[in-house]
């Protein structure tokens, strides 16, 4: 394809209720949106960084600035691109996987509307809708949490994911198996623990709970292979697997026995693809992630759950979930528990212009 520029905002959109894990509360989502800018029409796509470097070291600015220093520069060189180029291309950047996610993924949108492709169907997608599970941040008490818990499986949510941290992890998962019994269950710890919390953890075990996601720091692969060995709930693997490689050496150690895949954590959704089909030889089941991301993530998210070895329900909720608005004319909704793979060329949303400025703080454009 032909690249003549890219054009990034800073948008931030408020969420319907506060999101609290163990590394913060959100009321707000900071995102970039990338449009890539080419003869044929241009492509759309997001970049999941937040605010402050605290879910990974990726942070808004960060990639703000090295996509415009270094990463942009680096596309621009090359006078035509084919999507599968670009990590090739972002290599000699290290990390910074967030914003080579939404530059790749802009070029591929505007590629595959050019050439009329559903991104589904690029990818591999074997199924028209994915099934819906949503991730329930701490609330102010577990009685809270079971009425947060309570409304979404009352939508049609097929199944539940509960932040955890340390203090509110064994009360907060009794409370939600009393109050719903034998409901599809995980958990999510953001790396909040460490070796020493083993006990702990292993009281989770009584819930049969279906995983239990990132216990540990990104960068502890052993002491997840050692605490995997000690517990009955199977260990996920969310911050740590940041790429192909990292999810072989994970499983090589025994460092966990699911994957949970995030395009932007890996540096896109051509690399997700390969850490799924890596799992899928491995015979190890894998979900897709969640960034609180916009309409244009959400859509990118339910074609790459639609791949066969997503096997179990991934973060991939109804925008509604965290927008009163969005920045697509249709939004993901939840129909009987899940949500539809888009069929339309590219992403297969449509932006809606006037809501993308109305929370667009910030704006740059390079062209060539
Ligand atoms: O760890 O999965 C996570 C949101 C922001 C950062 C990290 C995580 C999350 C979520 C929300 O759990 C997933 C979603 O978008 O629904
Ligand atoms: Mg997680």
């Amino acid at each position: 394809i032909t690249l003549d520029g890219f054009e990034l905002r800073v948008l931030h959109i408020p969420l319907v209720s506060p999101f609290t894990t163990s590394f913060g509360t959100a009321t707000v989502r900071e995102v970039i949106v990338v449009r890539a800018l080419t003869p044929d029409g241009g492509g759309w796509g997001e970049v999941v960084t937040q605010y402050d470097p605290s879910y990974s070291s990726e942070y808004t600015h960060g990639a703000w600035d090295v996509a415009q220093r270094f990463l942009i520069p680096a596309l621009l060189e090359r006078r035509m691109l084919s999507p599968s180029d670009i990590s090739d291309v972002l290599a000699p950047v290290k990390g910074h996987r967030m914003p080579k996610a939404g530059l790749e993924l802009a070029v591929l949108d505007a590629a595959l509307r050019r050439d009329g492709t559903p991104l589904g169907a690029h990818l591999g997608a074997v199924r028209d809708r994915v099934p819906s599970g949503v991730s329930v941040g701490i609330q102010r008490d577990p009685a809270a949490l079971v009425d947060a818990v309570g409304a979404y499986l009352d939508e049609g949510y097929v199944r539940i994911k509960i932040k955890i941290k340390p203090g509110r992890d064994v009360g907060d998962t009794a409370a939600v198996r009393d109050a719903f019994g034998a409901i599809p269950l995980q958990v999510d710890a953001n790396s909040a623990y460490t070796l020493a919390d083993a006990d702990t953890l292993a009281e989770l075990d009584r819930f049969d709970l279906l995983l239990i996601e990132q216990p540990l720091q990104d960068d502890d692969l052993v002491d997840h292979a050692t605490l995997a060995r000690e517990l009955k709930t199977p260990v996920c693997l969310d911050e740590s697997i940041v790429s192909a490689k990292a999810a072989r050496d994970a499983l090589a150690l025994g460092s966990c026995s699911v994957i949970n895949i995030k395009a932007g954590r890996v540096g896109g959704y051509l690399e997700a693809v390969r850490i799924h089909d890596l799992a899928q030889d491995a015979g190890i089941p894998v979900w897709c992630g969640g960034m609180l991301e916009t309409g244009i993530g959400r859509a990118a998210n339910a074609a790459l759950a639609a791949l066969p070895g997503f096997t179990l329900p991934g973060d991939v909720s109804a925008s509604a979930r965290f927008y009163a608005r969005d920045i697509v004319t249709e939004p993901a909704v939840l129909e009987d528990g899940h949500v539809r793979v888009p069929t339309a060329p590219g992403l297969g949303v449509d932006i809606d212009m006037l809501a993308l400025e109305d929370f667009t703080v910030e704006r740059a454009a390079i062209r060539r």
